[in-house]
């Protein structure tokens, strides 16, 4: 009896497994060493009936840009989703008085493509580091941050709970490091130092069109070795790496990052085709091409390959820290603080 049904050791490897029932990663295919199931019993579809349930529930999403102002931020953005969904520089008043923190703006799109709505949130943090003294700029994205932390555990601890509750967590940082060739600021260090255990950060070299190929490979040696230097951890994580497969495939994406990255909302003819690019006097950069920047890459990693995998790290880790810490400190059950944290923009 049970010859067949070999029963696998519960993979959860470095994530403890919380709320994520059984997405994602692993998927051991149990080739059973050698036994056989005397009939079907159907425990495959399991993924097709997850299927349904994401088509019929969707997902959220939720991406944070970082970075000084016009590095090309909401550009980018609306490169990756070919979309306007980033609002854009002119709508923030400019004549005002620079700010005294920076102010942070979420901006939410239902996105559909194959039946499966995405529900992306933008949180654009304008003029990061834009300041004279930008001691402590970091804090504000910080406290964004764990105020959507905070959220998640209200709801989680409340008695009778939502049947989802609204995940608004930040997923990832895309932190824009201006081109300019030489070392990465103080400041980039700072932030990437003190954010890297609360959110996945991925740095990206913006407007890498005004370098050449050289500086361009340079710098990104630069920026890699600057970030292991003050031991910061940027996604994906070596420490998160579930197994050998995942590694190596992780490997190779740590190797070439910080991605150099192009971004244009503009359609141009290329050879009879409309693609997004820059027309600059000597030429179309097309931002989806692989020999002019590295756009493409980074899109098919944060949204082809790895944004499961944002969703379950945040969830699993840095959610978790931030939910141990809040309820160790409260001696309990007791998260709701009556300092309330302040009311985000969404
Ligand atoms: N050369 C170059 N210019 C770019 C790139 N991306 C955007 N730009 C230009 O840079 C300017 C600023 O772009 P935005 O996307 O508004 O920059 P931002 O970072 O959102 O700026 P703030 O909203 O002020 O923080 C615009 O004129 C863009 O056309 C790029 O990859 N290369
Ligand atoms: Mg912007």
């Amino acid at each position: 009896k049970n010859k067949g049904l070999q029963v696998l050791k519960a993979n959860s490897g470095a994530h403890p497994p919380a709320h994520s029932a059984g997405h994602g990663h692993g998927g051991s295919h149990s080739s059973s060493g050698g036994s056989t199931l005397l009939g079907y019993i159907g425990i495959d579809t399991i993924i097709e009936q997850m299927r349904k349930k994401t088509m019929k529930t969707g997902f959220d999403f939720n991406i944070m840009v970082v970075g000084p102002s016009g590095l090309g931020k909401s550009t980018l953005v609306n490169t990756l989703f070919k979309s306007q969904v980033s609002r854009k520089s002119a709508g923030w008043a400019r004549d005002e008085k620079i700010p005294k923190t920076v102010e942070i703006k979420s901006v939410s799109h239902v996105i559909e493509e194959g039946g499966v709505k995405m529900k992306l949130t933008i949180v654009d943090t304008p003029g990061f580091g834009d300041q004279i003294n930008n001691d402590n700029c970091w804090e504000p994205i910080s406290k964004y941050i764990n105020e959507q932390f905070e959220k998640f555990l209200k709801e989680e601890v409340n008695i009778t709970r939502k049947k989802r509750i609204p995940d608004t967590r930040v997923h990832c940082c895309l932190y824009f490091i201006p081109p300019t060739g030489h070392c990465l600021r103080q400041l980039d260090v700072e932030f990437m130092r003190r954010l890297s255990h609360s959110v996945n950060i991925i740095p990206v070299i913006a407007k890498s069109d005004t370098m050449t190929i050289e500086e361009r490979q340079e710098f990104k040696q630069r920026v890699r070795k600057e970030l292991e230097n003050n031991g910061i951890e940027f996604y994906p994580q070596k420490e998160f790496d579930d197994d050998m497969e995942d590694k190596s495939d992780n490997d190779k994406i740590r190797e070439t990052m910080p991605f150099a990255v192009v971004g244009s909302d503009k359609e141009h003819q290329v050879n009879g085709k409309r693609v997004l690019g820059r027309k600059t006097a000597w030429g179309i950069i097309e931002v989806e091409n692989p020999n002019h920047c590295e756009f493409a890459q980074l899109r098919d990693f944060l949204i082809r390959s790895h944004l499961q995998d944002l969703k379950e790290v945040t969830h699993n880790i840095h959610y978790e820290t931030y939910r141990a810490k809040r309820l160790n400190d409260n001696g309990g059950l007791h998260p709701i603080s009556s300092n309330d944290t302040q009311e985000s923009n969404l």
